[in-house]
């Protein structure tokens, strides 16, 4: 039931210059007019789009509670595709919330949180990737990520996604035809015909699917862990590139417990930043939790800031721990051949350049041939900018990013093509092993449906309502 006429504040809470109260449904109207007092007491509807002057008036003691503009907009024009009235008001929140009372108490209904963004999903006005980047684009921190959050907003995310499942209608029509009317003397596709229109479709979804690591990194910004041995000034790095004193430095080893997290932004790049516990052995419990926080963290990163202190000789430690780092598959960006698995990107840091450099630097270059090094002093500021130059090209150059393409932000989305490939390599498998083709045509239509879910076509009430409940109220 959708028809009932909701309301909120639109603007975020504190204080602002303007506020705006936003109310949709077929009677906000007839709602907002007996509040809204004009010069000349007018009663007649303003004209639709257009700010109108007046004041909000409480209806029962025709005491004014703001001076306002109100915009009246008729459907379907709208955000909503509904009727909608937009009240602007000043920016203080006691002002806007006896605003919102009024028009609560004249018969409108508090609204949940993105309640809009769901109607003009439910009244055809948005499909739901365009829904989920409304809210991608209000949270977008970075421009790469507002970019790839409009190009959703403007379809071109589902126009791809239409391709694709048209083009396993098709296959699907072609099977059922058959099926369905033996009798008109529809010959039945042969498998030779079918294959290639089903990988057609798997192209187009492969294509999505390939972009959707990428499109992950910008959205969530590339995991950059930073990992050493401890006291090498791992966290003084950390707050030398967050320009804060985010994270505890102390002389004392060990000073890390925990990982730190924080989001930066480097040249456009999102950057998704972990300092960790320095890597050691020891007997301490909460010590031992934090050096596996700190494995983990390498684990899961894009990219790793390997630090070493180089004001001292290599320790037995440094090896260790660049020996780990190795094994879990960093290095040199491996030659771009066919099939050879990409390693991921290391960059090795030897800080605290400000002191004599006792490091024996070509151990470190036999340990790590052809890996860039970079001298820094988090003291004197030298070689951070070197470094923050070295990581942004180290990932826009490992085509780690790359912005042309329609890219798939979402795990959500990811997850949904991933299954219609699986669905349509199992139609491929039926094929060949000259299954019935009723059974290809049920592979196909899980493919279908799958690629359904990113759209909404084939999404579930209960996704529903958890996507929307993400939003934010008023929105
Ligand atoms: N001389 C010099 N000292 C530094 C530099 N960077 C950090 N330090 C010092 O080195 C010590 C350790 O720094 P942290 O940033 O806490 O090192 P960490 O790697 O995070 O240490 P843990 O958290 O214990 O693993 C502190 O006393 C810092 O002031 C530098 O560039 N030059
Ligand atoms: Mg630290």
């Amino acid at each position: 039931m959708h028809n009932d006429t909701i309301a909120a504040i639109a603007t975020p809470p504190g204080v602002g210059g303007v506020g705006v109260i936003r109310v949709s449904g077929s009677d906000a109207f007839e709602l907002v007019l007996p509040l809204f007092k004009r010069p000349g007491n007018q009663t007649e509807l303003p004209p639709s789009h257009k700010l109108t002057f007046g004041h909000i008036i409480d209806p029962d003691t025709r005491e004014i509670l703001d001076e306002v503009l109100v915009a009246f907009m008729h459907a379907p024009h709208t955000y909503t595709r509904e009727h909608v009235v937009e009240i602007q008001g000043h920016g203080g929140p006691l002002i806007l919330r006896r605003i919102l009372r009024a028009v609560l108490a004249q018969g409108a209904r508090m609204a949940n949180p993105g309640e809009f963004t769901m109607r003009a999903f439910l009244n055809g006005r948005l499909d739901l990737a365009q829904a989920e980047a409304v809210m991608d684009l209000i949270e977008s921190e970075t421009e790469a990520g507002q970019r790839l959050a409009l190009q959703q907003l403007r379809g071109r995310l589902s126009d791809q996604i239409q391709q694709a499942r048209h083009a396993i209608l098709g296959v699907i029509a072609r099977i059922e035809a058959s099926i369905d009317f033996p009798e008109d003397d529809i010959p039945t596709p042969q498998p030779e015909e079918l294959r290639p229109l089903i990988a057609e479709a798997q192209k187009l979804v492969s294509v999505l699917l390939a972009g959707s690591d990428q499109g992950r990194l910008y959205r969530q910004g590339v995991r950059t862990a930073i990992i050493g041995r401890p006291n090498v000034g791992k966290s003084s790095l950390l707050n030398a590139f967050l320009r804060t004193e985010r994270a505890i430095v102390t002389p004392i080893a060990g000073t890390t417990r925990d990982t730190v997290e924080e989001a930066a932004n480097l040249r456009g790049v999102p950057l998704h930043l972990i300092d960790t516990a320095g890597i050691t052995p020891t007997d301490d419990p909460v010590e031992q939790i934090g050096v596996q926080r700190s494995r983990a963290a390498a684990e899961s990163a894009d990219v790793v800031l390997l630090v070493f202190d180089g004001s001292e000789p290599l320790t037995e430690q440094d090896r260790l721990v660049s020996a780990e780092v190795q094994q879990m598959g960093f290095g040199v960006q491996a030659s771009n051949e066919e099939g050879t698995a990409r390693k991921r990107p290391v960059l090795l840091v030897l800080n605290k350049a400000d002191r004599e450099q006792k490091i024996d630097v070509s151990e470190l270059k036999q340990l790590w041939p052809d890996s860039v090094f970079i001298s820094t002093s988090t003291f004197s500021d030298t070689g951070l900018k070197q470094l923050e130059d070295t990581l942004t090209d180290l990932i826009l150059a490992g085509r780690m990013l790359y912005s042309e393409s329609v890219l798939v932000t979402s795990t959500r989305h990811q997850e949904a093509l991933r299954r219609a490939t699986e669905q349509l390599k199992a139609s491929f498998y039926s094929l060949e092993q000259n299954v019935p083709l009723d059974f290809v045509s049920i592979d196909l239509r899980a493919a279908y449906d799958a690629l359904g879910e990113v759209t909404g076509e084939t999404a579930s009430d209960d996704l529903l309502d958890k996507i929307f409940s993400e939003f934010c109220i008023g929105k």
